[in-house]
């Protein structure tokens, strides 16, 4: 097959990877009264500009170890929506992250595990939130429902009614599919049957909500490093390579739509990425 180009790359995404959240609709959550539980408005609607996309300008903090010393938090917080992953604080690192979130996405770990004080934990307020667990790929709802890799639900509906004002989705196996199809789908290897990282998962959502997405430190800058998180101090080069995720072909991929200069990857670690709305397929 003929490699791509990355417009139809881009194209290609976008046509496959339609955002999606359970609405509560399907069973078995329809019969739970999920439909009542979600947030009323969809995630593609929550920020909607009439007929625009959400965002003019979206900035995707990763994790990584290397933004620690970039001294980009003015930089990222200058844009219109910050997305940041999971447990990954701001709070005495805002010269290098800044300290703005508009959404968070968090895996199910986040919910279920008590060291992360999902429930008390103030990075999880006053923020949209974005949550997903590994599904079967057979896409069966019954077959996640009775068995998700870590039980979000239970966590997430006591959370809802407790919170109700505050929006916070599960992404629907589907996407989650689509994106790890999309990834496959322009890899020669076999990829590992595990769905992308949250890094992928929130670069290619901020493409369906923002007309321009920045993304930091997800293909390294020049200084990368192994430290795996800015805000631990912990060292494991698969945090950046990838063990579980296909985390290299992700960013093999993200590269491959990178419209950014090179210097922006090597000083920044910066790609910038073309929201959906702004490309005619
Ligand atoms: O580490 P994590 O990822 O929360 O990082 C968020 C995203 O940033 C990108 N990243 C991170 C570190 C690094 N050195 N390079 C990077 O490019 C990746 O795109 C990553 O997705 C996850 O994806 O949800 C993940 O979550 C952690 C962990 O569950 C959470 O941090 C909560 O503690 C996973 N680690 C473990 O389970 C031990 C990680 O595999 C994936």
């Amino acid at each position: 097959k003929a490699a791509q180009s990355a417009k139809e790359l881009v194209c290609q995404m976008k046509a496959q990877a339609q955002l999606r959240t359970v609405d509560g609709l399907e069973e078995p959550f329809a019969s739970l009264g999920w439909a009542r539980l979600v947030p009323s408005l969809p995630l593609d609607q929550l920020y909607r500009r009439q007929d625009k996309s959400s965002f003019k300008t979206c900035a995707v903090v990763t994790s990584a170890g290397a933004i620690l010393h970039s001294g980009l938090g003015k930089e990222i917080d200058s844009h219109d929506a910050v997305l940041r992953f999971n447990s990954a604080p701001t709070e005495g690192y805002d010269r290098d992250v800044g300290n703005k979130t508009t959404i968070r996405i968090i895996n199910s770990q986040i919910l279920v595990n008590p060291r992360y004080r999902f429930n008390t934990n103030s990075i999880y307020r006053n923020v949209t939130l974005v949550a997903w667990d590994p599904p079967p790929y057979s896409l069966n709802l019954h077959k996640w429902y009775a068995s998700p890799d870590f039980n979000l639900f239970s966590p997430y509906v006591e959370y809802r009614k407790r919170n109700s004002g505050q929006p916070f989705y599960i992404l629907h196996p589907s996407y989650l599919w689509k994106l790890w199809d999309v990834i496959q789908g322009n890899t020669q290897e076999n990829i590992q049957p595990n769905p992308p990282s949250s890094g992928f998962i929130g670069i290619l959502m901020m493409m369906a909500l923002c007309e321009q997405v920045h993304v930091y430190e997800y293909i390294p800058s020049l200084r990368q490093t192994d430290l795996c998180h800015y805000h631990e101090r912990y060292v494991d080069i698969a945090c950046t390579l990838g063990a579980y995720h296909p985390l290299l072909f992700e960013k093999r991929l993200i590269q491959r739509i990178n419209t950014g200069p090179e210097s922006d990857l090597k000083m920044k670690g910066r790609v910038t990425l073309p929201g959906f709305s702004t490309v005619n397929c």
